[in-house]
């Protein structure tokens, strides 16, 4: 191992700032070292963080709610994790804006950990570069690590996947939103959180969502459709405390290591895809053809990887 890769492995494990940005930094970039301090991160307390994505339609305050969150994991001296997925649409740029001003809350604190990254571009896909900072955060001890992502498409479900837990965030005034989301909602959510409760509309909607939630519900025994007001930090306490209840249910039966394995494997496709893509890209360049891309894939597959 290079002196560099140690240096940073000691770093993250004493949960140096620094020392913590800049490895995750290599890992992104695939820089020396990478290979080193992904193998060698501390698995205990990868294997004991929670992972949470917050997801839900731009505008339901999933970035106040994660900075309440923030404010009273570090109250009870928690240390966390923060990944913001930026969107790639410069549609939604503007969210970005105000989510940064919202973190800056927590932005001189040694013991938040903030990263963001782009949906688009990145190496092994999001899900992929995701997954490693994951794991660096735990390892550097943040005990909670929280997702947010922006809107619904595929990177969100790539999030859903790489989260332990998912917790969408609506909010009364979404209607359209929410009834285009209602079908994905029961796969992806476990938990469905009513936001802006102070807002005409919320009785309405969270009598809506504890309907499709109510088999959820009693399967664990824990309540999974919760009303916050994120800006007053009113119902963030029970959410969290939720949270980590939902948490040990998922680990005392199991289910959290089969959460686990699944979002490995989903990485670790993505990975294959990834480290495959050029030799694939030069057979392409060296014969092109018109044929259906369908049938000259599975050509291409049992010509360049000998098998059918
Ligand atoms: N009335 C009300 N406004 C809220 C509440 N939570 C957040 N907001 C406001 O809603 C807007 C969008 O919040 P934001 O956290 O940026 O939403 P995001 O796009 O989902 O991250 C901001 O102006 C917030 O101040 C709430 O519980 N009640
Ligand atoms: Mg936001």
């Amino acid at each position: 191992m290079t002196t560099s890769s140690e240096i940073l492995l000691a770093g993250i494990k004493e949960h140096d700032p620094r020392a913590i940005g800049r490895a995750i930094s290599v890992v992104e970039n695939n820089g020396d070292g990478a290979a080193d301090i992904l193998t060698f991160l501390d698995q205990e307390r990868i294997s004991k963080v929670m992972v949470a994505g917050i997801t839900g339609p731009p505008g339901a305050g999933k970035s106040t709610l994660t900075s309440g969150l923030i404010t009273i994991l570090r109250n009870s001296g928690k240390r966390v994790g923060i990944i913001a997925v930026d969107p790639s649409s410069p549609i939604s740029g503007g969210a970005i804006l105000g989510d940064r001003i919202r973190m800056m809350d927590h932005a001189l604190d040694p013991d938040v950990v903030v990263r963001s990254m782009a949906t688009r571009g990145r190496l092994g896909g999001l899900c992929a570069s995701a997954g490693a900072t994951v794991r660096i955060m735990a390892a550097a001890g943040c005990e909670l690590i929280l997702i947010e992502t922006v809107g619904v498409g595929q990177s969100e479900m790539d999030i859903v996947q790489l989260a332990d837990i998912t917790v969408m965030v609506l909010a009364p005034g979404f209607g359209d939103d929410i009834q285009a989301m209602k079908a994905g909602l029961l796969e992806v959510a476990d938990f469905l959180v009513v936001n802006k409760s102070d807002q005409p509309g919320a009785s309405g909607l969270l009598m809506d969502m504890e309907q499709i939630f109510s088999a959820k519900e009693e399967e664990s025994g824990i309540a999974r459709v919760l009303e916050t007001i994120a800006s007053e930090n009113r119902g963030l306490e029970e959410l969290l405390q939720s949270m980590e209840n939902f948490s040990d249910y998922l680990a005392a039966t199991g289910q959290k290591e089969q959460r686990r394995n699944r979002a490995l494997n989903a990485e670790t496709i993505d990975w294959i895809i990834e480290m495959l893509r050029p030799r694939f890209q030069d057979a392409m360049n060296r014969s092109p053809s018109q044929k259906d891309p369908r049938i000259r894939a599975k050509e291409l597959i049992s010509k360049t990887l000998r098998v059918n």
